[in-house]
C-alpha cells in the first residue's frame, strides 16, 4: 500500500535526523517555563513536536509547510468539484507530499474498501438512549471498536519496537475509513428516525458522507469536503491532539486514544464551541425576530459576557488574528449564499463581536476562529442539528491525530509524563530566587 511505502522510505532518514538532535544537542534549551504557565494551563510552553502542521499566531495553520488558500489549489480535485478530496490531505499529512491525483484516489480507494461499520456497533448505538449527545456516542463507538485493533493484537505476540507504525497505519486506515460512516449513523439514528443510507464505496468521502446524511447536493458535498481538510489538524497541543497524543504513548491503540481525544473534543472551549456558536447565532435570530440591528447585537453580546459566559467561536490559544480556517469558510459562504439570513447574522457579528471582546479588554484574541462560522454553513444546507456538529469535527481531527499517531510510533516516541511541582515548591523556587 501506497502510505506504507512513502513511510518506510522516508523513515530511516528522520530516525537518523532526530537521533542526532537528542545525542549531540539534547542539551540545546528551547524554551523556559514561568510560574504562570505551570498554573495557566501550560500556554506557550514549547515542548511537543510535531512535522505536521504549525500554527503560527499571525498566520495560522500550515498543514505540512503549505497554507489553507494553497492546500486548497493545491490538492487534486474530481472532475466538476470544487473542493479537493480528503484522501489527498491525508496523503499530504502523512508522507509531507503534494499528492498526484492517482495518489489521493488512492487513499479514497482504501477508504472505500475499509468502510464497513461492525454489526455490533449499530447495535451498540441503537440501543442507546435517543437523548445522548451525538459525541458520547461517537466516542463510545470508536472505543466499542477497539477490539479490531491489530496494534494490540500484534503487541501481545511478536511485534518490534521498530515496527510499532505497521498496525498503527493499518488501525488509523480502518478507523479513519469507518467514522465519516459512523458519523453519518448516528445523525441518521438520532435525528432522522433510524433509517440509514449506506456507504457507496465508489464515492469518495465528500460525496458519500452527503450521501450518508441525506443531503442530496452536490454543493454540500464539497462543504464536507472543505469540512473535513480544515479541521484535520491544529499541531499538537490543543486538548484533542494532544490527549489523544498522551494516551496513545502509553502504547495504547489508536481506538483507545481516538476516543480520549475526542472526549477532550467535545468540551465547550474547544470543538463543541461549534454547536455552541450556531446556538448563540439562533438565539439572537429568535429574541430579535431576525437579524438585529448593531446597536441590539452589541448589547446581546454585553449581556452574554456580564452573565459570566464567553462569546462561542471567538478568541484563541494561540492564533492572534481571524482564523484562515473561519476565512476559507466565510468565503465559501458568500460564494455560495450570501442571502442566507442567519449568513448575514454571522457577518454582522464579525463585524461587531472584535469590538465588545477588545472593550472588554480579556480575550488577548478578540477574532474568530474556526467555530465561529462552520455551523451557519450547515445550516444552510439544513444540517441544522448544532448536537452533531463536534462529531463531524471529530471525523475530520481524526486525519490529524492519527497521522501523528503513526509517526509517533514510528520514531519510538517515548511515554508522555512531564513533572508536577507543589504550591509549596514553586513558592520556595520564587524566594530562593529572589523575586520579592
Ligand atoms: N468570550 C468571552 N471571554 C473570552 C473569550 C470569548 N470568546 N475568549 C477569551 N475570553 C476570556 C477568557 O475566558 C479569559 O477570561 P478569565 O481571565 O476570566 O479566565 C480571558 O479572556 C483571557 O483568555 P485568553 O488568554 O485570551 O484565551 P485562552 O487561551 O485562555 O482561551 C479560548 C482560549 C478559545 C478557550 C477562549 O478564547 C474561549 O473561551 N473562546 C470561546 C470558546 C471557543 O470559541 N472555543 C473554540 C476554540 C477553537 C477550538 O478549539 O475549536
Amino acid at each position: 500500500m501506497i502510505l506504507r511505502e512513502k513511510i518506510a522510505d522516508q523513515l530511516p532518514a528522520l530516525r537518523e535526523r532526530v537521533k542526532r538532535l537528542v545525542e549531540e544537542h539534547g542539551h540545546v534549551k528551547i524554551g523556559d517555563v514561568t510560574v504562570a504557565q505551570a498554573y495557566g494551563g501550560a500556554r506557550g510552553v514549547r515542548m511537543l513536536v510535531t512535522d505536521i502542521s504549525y500554527v503560527d499566531p499571525g498566520e495560522g495553520i500550515r498543514f505540512r509547510g503549505y497554507t489553507i488558500p494553497e492546500v486548497l489549489d493545491l490538492l487534486p480535485k474530481i472532475d466538476g468539484h470544487e473542493i479537493p478530496m480528503v484522501g489527498g490531505l491525508y496523503y499530504l499529512l502523512i508522507t509531507g507530499e503534494l499528492p498526484t491525483y492517482e495518489q489521493a484516489l488512492d487513499v479514497e480507494k482504501e477508504w472505500g474498501q475499509r468502510g464497513v461499520i461492525p454489526g455490533y456497533v449499530t447495535d451498540f448505538l441503537k440501543a442507546m438512549p435517543i437523548d445522548v449527545h451525538p459525541m458520547t456516542l461517537f466516542s463510545t463507538a470508536i472505543l466499542t471498536m477497539q477490539r479490531e485493533s491489530v496494534f494490540t493484537k500484534r503487541y501481545h505476540e511478536d511485534l518490534r519496537k521498530e515496527d510499532y507504525w505497521e498496525p498503527m497505519l493499518e488501525d488509523s486506515l480502518e478507523l479513519t475509513a469507518k467514522l465519516p460512516i459512523l458519523a453519518a449513523y448516528i445523525y441518521r439514528l438520532k435525528y432522522k428516525g433510524g433509517e440509514l443510507i449506506h456507504p457507496d464505496p465508489n464515492l469518495d468521502i465528500g460525496s458519500n458522507f452527503a450521501r450518508m446524511l441525506g443531503v442530496n447536493n452536490k454543493e454540500y458535498a464539497d462543504l464536507a469536503r472543505l469540512y473535513f481538510i480544515l479541521h484535520s489538524d491544529h499541531e499538537s497541543g490543543n486538548v484533542s491532539a494532544h490527549a489523544t497524543h498522551m494516551v496513545a504513548s502509553s502504547l495504547s491503540d489508536i481506538y483507545y486514544a481516538l476516543s480520549a481525544g475526542m472526549n477532550g473534543l467535545a468540551g465547550p472551549l474547544h470543538g463543541l464551541a461549534n454547536q455552541e456558536a450556531l446556538k448563540w447565532l439562533l438565539c439572537v435570530y429568535d429574541l430579535f425576530n431576525g437579524v438585529p440591528s448593531k446597536e441590539e447585537l452589541t448589547d446581546f453580546a454585553w449581556e452574554t459576557l456580564n452573565s459570566g459566559k464567553v462569546i462561542p467561536g471567538y478568541g484563541h490559544a494561540v492564533l492572534r488574528i481571524a482564523d484562515p480556517r473561519f476565512t476559507a469558510q466565510f468565503k465559501f459562504a458568500q460564494e455560495h449564499f450570501p442571502e442566507d439570513e442567519i449568513f448575514q447574522l454571522a457577518s454582522l457579528v464579525y463585524d461587531v463581536i472584535p469590538q465588545v471582546l477588545k472593550a472588554q479588554g480579556k480575550a488577548k484574541n478578540p477574532a474568530p476562529n474556526v467555530d465561529a462560522i462552520s455551523g451557519t454553513l450547515q445550516h444552510h444546507y439544513g444540517v441544522k442539528e448544532s448536537g452533531f456538529y463536534t462529531v463531524m469535527f471529530g471525523v475530520s481531527r481524526a486525519l490529524g491525530v492519527t497521522a501523528n499517531a503513526i509517526w509517533a510510533r514510528a520514531l519510538g516516541q517515548p511515554l508522555e509524563r512531564p513533572k508536577s511541582l507543589t504550591t509549596a515548591m514553586l513558592e520556595e523556587i520564587v524566594a530562593q530566587k529572589g523575586d520579592n
